[in-house]
């Protein structure tokens, strides 16, 4: 072997925070022999499609940040989504990973030959590429409700994700269908501003109303000024994450101390028949946790009803429940989350067997280490199958990703290896270790939500962030099938 290093065509499909993260990472590598796939004509992802009132993010700033890129400046603990937005963009652009995006190119097949993967996008061309890495986003397919006739509603009606902002709002009567995390923040925001604010809850949610202050000119100074202090305070926010971990993944104090944390909540609603309806018949964190800072504030308002009864249609002027009455409005807002399963899909991809990637999923996506998929060599998945990890950070679960993928695309530049896939013997035994852990955890306490899976199967990672990093710093050569180069 010589000592030159041999240069990758890589493709990535998506450019959000795990396209721009990795994009960064072969930068910082020395690789610019990659393309960036964006279907979209700007970068951001889900900071980008969702432009919903009152959006921010539920994990502190100072944490949902690259390690390697932070910002001193953010604004709030939790910052507001167009902030983070922006912050992507920025180091898209100062990285230099905006020159290697590809707008408006949507990819729509990816094929493996004898050598090499082939990416064939919307306009019917192709290019060939040593790896593929889907980074396509985990919550990114809005999910509509299957409520008979939606499509009759006469006023302005559309999903979270896909905000017409020419809708007006203020003083009009909007109707919001969906609790969760996205409507949690949206109710918070439009209580006040909408004339009247109706609200269809299915299933209540835990909520923990938390503050989110403003920082201070002063504390952005110190952050710019020492960046060691910088550090020290993402790190600060990490382990503060961190150390939730005992209370999710197994009984104990831990859970017990943050049920009673989280259940006390509810005091603060004061009317006795409203706390009854917002209180869930499931463990607390079973769901994602919703963090708001204002939602119990706002569903107390009078200019705000929580409707508790199912809905039995919409109609134009209006949502009909169950009980037969009209709930009339002027604006319908969907807060009904996303299909957090289809990953990749609904590109079709097809592997050097000829099979498709839907057909080795027919029994639920699996991926060896959350990354790599058998029979698919050198494709690695951002936010595969159990990739969440609670209600950490998926910029710190991306940057731990892009380890793992990275020391094997140095191990092809080195010309160690051609080619590398998990074998289907090591992904079986990583599953069983995955399936022996989940019943410990509190997601397998008994809820529905994005978290759970085809047949039941809850995909979230089952040990620490700790673990989880540890697991993808390590390439287990015997795990993998791999062809010399
Ligand atoms: O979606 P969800 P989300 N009739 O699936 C209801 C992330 N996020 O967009 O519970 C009536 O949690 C559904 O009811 P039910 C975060 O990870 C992050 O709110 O199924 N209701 C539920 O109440 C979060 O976990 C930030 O009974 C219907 C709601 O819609 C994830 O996104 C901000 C219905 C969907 O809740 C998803 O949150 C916001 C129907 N037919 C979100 N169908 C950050 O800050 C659905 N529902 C990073």
């Amino acid at each position: 072997m010589s000592g030159v290093l041999r240069r990758p065509r890589i493709a990535i499909i998506g450019a959000g925070m795990s396209g721009i993260c990795f994009g960064a990472l072969l930068l910082r590598a020395g690789i610019d022999t990659f393309t960036i796939y964006e279907k979209s004509d700007r970068t951001g992802g889900t900071w980008r499609d969702n432009t919903y009132p009152g959006i921010a993010c539920d994990v502190p700033s100072r944490f949902y940040q690259y390690s390697f890129a932070r910002n001193p400046g953010w604004t709030r603990v939790m910052s507001p989504g167009a902030e983070i937005d922006a912050y992507f963009e920025k180091v898209a652009r100062d990285t230099g990973v905006h020159d290697r995006i590809r707008f408006r190119t949507e990819v729509t097949r990816i094929d493996r030959t004898d050598h090499a993967w082939t990416v064939t996008t919307a306009d019917g061309s192709t290019a060939e590429h040593d790896f593929v890495v889907s980074a396509t986003g985990i919550l990114h397919h809005p999910r509509y409700p299957d409520i008979d006739g939606l499509d009759t509603f006469a006023g302005a009606a559309f999903h979270s994700a896909r905000w017409d902002h020419d809708a007006a709002l203020d003083g009009r009567r909007v109707a919001l269908i969906g609790t969760g995390s996205t409507g949690a923040q949206i109710i918070g925001d439009l209580a006040g501003r909408a004339g009247e604010l109706v609200v269809f809850q299915r299933t209540p949610h835990w909520v923990m109303q938390i503050g989110n202050p403003e920082f201070s000119a002063f504390n952005a100074w110190l952050h710019r000024r020492f960046p060691r202090y910088d550090a020290l305070t993402y790190h600060g926010w990490r382990l503060f994450i961190e150390s939730f971990s005992p209370a999710l993944l197994r009984p104990g104090l831990a859970r017990r101390f943050a049920r009673w944390q989280i259940k006390r909540q509810l005091r603060q609603v004061e009317d006795p028949v409203l706390r009854e309806k917002l209180t869930p018949d499931f463990e607390p964190m079973c769901r994602r946790l919703v963090i708001s800072s204002n939602f119990y504030d706002a569903i107390q308002r009078d200019d705000v009803t929580l409707v508790t009864t199912g809905i039995e249609r919409i109609e134009p002027t209006g949502v009909r429940t169950t009980d037969g009455v009209l709930h009339p409005c002027d604006v319908l807002v969907l807060a009904t989350g996303f299909d957090a399963h289809a990953y990749l899909r609904p590109i079709a991809m097809t592997g050097p067997d000829g099979r498709t990637l839907a057909e080795a999923w027919v029994d639920g996506p699996r991926a060896y280490r959350t990354v790599t998929v058998p029979g698919f060599p050198n494709f690695f998945l951002f936010m595969g199958p159990n990739s969440p990890v609670g209600n950490y950070s998926l910029v710190a679960i991306a940057e731990a990703q892009a380890g793992f993928m990275l020391g094997w695309i140095e191990r092809w530049r080195r010309g160690e290896i051609e080619t590398t896939a998990p074998s289907e013997a090591a992904t079986a035994a990583y599953y069983e270790a995955v399936d022996a852990a989940l019943p410990d955890t509190v997601w397998a306490t008994g809820c529905t939500s994005w978290y759970v899976g085809q047949g039941g199967r809850v995909e979230v990672y089952p040990w620490t962030p700790r673990h989880f990093r540890a697991t993808l710093a390590t390439v287990e050569e015997d795990d993998h099938l791999t062809t010399g180069a």
